[in-house]
């Protein structure tokens, strides 16, 4: 409760401050050089440096404190040098709040089949001219201290839930050790950009337990929950979730990579993680799929052809202020350049009215109940 000694955590370039808890789940501030984020929070992916479909002042009005960037994508165009010239990536993308960089070496194992990896880092095929090309923790940390963002990932070795392959789970849980030593000597800027750490260790708990404790012992200003959201069930992800975030620092901000459908960000952030990000609220707007508290609104459906209601009634963005259903599934089914942003800007106004609600509820000690809410909307039958 409230009353209770509330954890915190004061590092060179980042201070966390638990304002509130309730069970598990917790209301923060995080103090960033560009800005102070409150948490549990959402942060959209803006792969090439842009959240596709939304300027950097919608992001603003949308209540957005923190964006992601790609180390891999930006690398490859326009390249960290000229981003770092144009003023790093808060000038060249004129953002003025948080900002978070991914290492690299999880989206070219994930996007580029062709990834290798070894000791010495992630070995890929260049996607330009097809020569191969090593990106390793020192490269990652140089490339992100020129990026310039608030937050810098680790360089991981991130093994997919999904294999089965224990020998590699263990090898990549004390490969992502040695890497974090490595990012820690490479890091140029440690006043002024936060470095976190990724832990690794698939499904087994185990090697969660050793890679936390590892990683841990480095006193890294926060902790992210790696190897998720790859096609394991549900029920692993959430028992991996809720063990991490029993044994990480109760101080110190928890970011479980790569999660975005709102169910999973309320249940994680029951379980008292503070951080996420997905592409998937962004994504799913470009199929014409809007997210509303009753779960998913597919606009191509005929049924919205007359619906002259709004996405949802109980949203204050813009878009559902002005734009019937009716109107969407015209621009998306015609396939209308402005459908793709009208939608995405709901959709991010969406996932942070969730992430607001779920602080207001935690700060007014009335989680459960919103939780309880939460779940009757989204399955009224309780199925
Ligand atoms: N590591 C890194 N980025 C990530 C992940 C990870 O494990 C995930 C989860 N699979 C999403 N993005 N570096
Ligand atoms: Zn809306």
């Amino acid at each position: 409760t409230a009353s209770d000694a509330l954890p915190s955590s004061e590092s060179p370039a980042l201070k966390f401050k638990v304002i509130a808890t309730q069970g598990r789940a917790r209301s923060a501030r995080m103090t960033l050089p560009h800005f102070t984020a409150h948490t549990p929070m959402f942060m959209p992916v803006g792969t090439q440096g842009s959240v596709k479909g939304l300027t950097s002042a919608q992001l603003a009005d949308l209540d957005c404190h923190v964006i992601l960037g790609n180390t891999y994508h930006l690398e490859n165009r326009p390249g960290s040098d000229t981003v770092a010239a144009l003023g790093g990536l808060h000038g060249f993308i004129n953002w003025n709040r948080g900002m978070l960089t991914d290492s690299g070496g999880f989206q070219m194992v994930s996007l580029l089949h062709l990834a290798e990896i070894t000791e010495a880092g992630v070995t890929f095929q260049s996607p330009l001219d097809g020569s191969a090309m090593l990106l390793t923790p020192e490269q990652s940390m140089a490339i992100q201290n020129r990026l310039g963002a608030d937050i810098m990932m680790a360089l991981d070795d991130v093994v997919p839930t999904t294999a089965n392959d224990p020998a590699r789970f263990e090898e990549a849980t004390h490969r992502t050790t040695r890497w974090i030593d490595r990012c820690i000597a490479a890091h140029s800027r440690p006043t002024e950009q936060n470095l976190f750490a990724i832990v690794q260790g698939g499904l087994d708990p185990r090697l969660r337990e050793i890679s936390m404790q590892q990683l841990v012992a480095r006193d890294l200003p926060g902790y992210a929950i790696g190897g998720l959201a790859g096609g394991e069930s549900k029920d692993d992800f959430w028992r991996v979730v809720a063990q991490c975030t029993a044994g990480l620092p109760p101080g110190k901000p928890r970011y479980v990579m790569g999660i975005g459908y709102p169910l999973d960000i309320v249940v994680c952030s029951a379980l008292g993680a503070d951080m996420f990000d997905s592409v998937y609220p962004t994504r799913t707007a470009r199929f014409g799929v809007a997210l509303v508290p009753e779960g998913t609104l597919k606009l191509k459906n005929a049924a919205n052809a007359r619906d002259f209601r709004p996405l949802d009634p109980t949203c204050g963005c813009s878009v559902c202020a002005r734009y019937s259903r009716a109107y969407l599934h015209n621009v998306v089914t015609r396939g209308i350049a402005s459908a793709a942003i009208l939608v995405t800007y709901h959709n991010i106004a969406y996932t942070q009215s969730l992430t607001r609600a779920m602080r207001a509820a935690i700060e007014e000690q009335r989680f459960p109940e919103w939780v309880r809410n939460y779940l009757r909307t989204m399955f009224p039958k309780g199925d």
